[in-house]
């Protein structure tokens, strides 16, 4: 066991966003001074580069329900991979997006070797379509309802036909925009949804509290999944997917101290960082500030 060792991975990945521009976040993710900031943590920090994407120009949709699945479905199986091997000898793998159908593979990995964490899922979004349920084909919107088994076969299968979360260890925190039978499959499940609402009347404090306590219950640890469109995008501006409405900087920085605390965190992904949107470089240094409130930083 490594424990000081944390192993960044890219996966510059916008295949199954709707909109350009999220593969140049892990760039722009590195550029705000990541592997830097954390070594001054005190980690020892190894950069494994980036997963191998094909460039969109070269690709063409073959089934717009599906956009970029055999592409996506290589990816992912490749960051299964690194994201097994990463867990296996003990390292932290933190994972820089690229679009959220990148959790595909991460969980995969995460869930091998019998591994039973928790999740906790902070995003505008339910990320809980299927081929079923969804309007626009963007795999991005599909990768939590993937790793419950629901889903193209394809994508499923990554990393073996098992379910890759515990639905009653998994959390989404800070929904805004969920899909009407996207809402209904949530409901049946038991993923624990907080909404916007919720902070609102319970603040962030108890709803972080309560989202740990329910993700760490009977696991070996918790796997943070940060889709950066979860924040205000006053704040947040360079994102896939803006919404009005979106958590705070500061409960962002609440929310990651309180998981920093709990010393249950295994691995971490941040995703959908859009430079192309972006205000010179503000969500990737935001993207950067999360990952080491959450791996240590201190205000005092
Ligand atoms: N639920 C919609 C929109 C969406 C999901 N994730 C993002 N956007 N970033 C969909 O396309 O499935
Ligand atoms: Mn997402
Ligand atoms: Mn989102």
């Amino acid at each position: 066991m490594q424990k000081n060792v944390i192993r960044i991975i890219g996966v510059p990945i916008d295949l199954g966003a709707g909109r350009r521009g999220v593969d140049m976040g892990p760039s722009a993710i590195r550029t705000a001074g990541l592997n830097e900031r954390l070594r001054q943590l005190g980690w020892d920090v190894e950069d494994f580069g980036n997963v191998e994407v094909p460039v969109q120009e070269e690709l063409e949709i073959k089934d717009k329900r599906l956009k970029y699945l055999p592409e996506i479905v290589k990816v992912n199986e490749q960051l299964h991979l690194m994201v097994s091997e990463a867990m296996k000898e003990g390292v932290i793998p933190v994972i820089l997006g690229g679009d959220h159908s990148l959790g595909i593979g991460s969980l995969a990995g995460l869930a091998s070797d019998g591994r039973h964490f928790g999740l906790i899922w902070f995003d505008t979004h339910g990320d809980y379509n299927s081929l079923a349920t969804t309007d626009s084909g963007n795999i991005h919107g599909m990768p939590l309802a993937v790793a419950n088994g629901i889903g193209a076969p394809e994508l499923t299968s990554i990393g073996g036909e098992h379910k890759k979360i515990s639905e009653e260890n998994t959390v989404i925190i800070g929904a805004r925009e969920i899909d009407p039978q996207e809402s209904e499959m949530l409901h049946q499940s038991k993923i624990t949804v907080f909404t916007m609402r919720d902070i609102d009347q319970l603040g962030m404090q108890e709803v972080i509290s309560q989202g740990i306590k329910i993700a760490s219950r009977g696991t070996d640890g918790i796997h943070v999944s940060f889709d950066l469109d979860v924040i205000d995008p006053e704040e947040a501006p360079g994102v896939g997917t803006p919404v009005l409405g979106g958590i705070t900087y500061r409960e962002a920085h609440l929310a990651m101290e309180h998981l920093a605390d709990s010393g249950l965190v295994l691995s971490m992904e941040v995703v959908e960082v859009n430079p192309i949107l972006d205000n010179r470089n503000k969500t990737a240094e935001l993207a950067v500030g999360l990952i080491c409130s959450v791996f240590g930083k201190r205000i005092y």
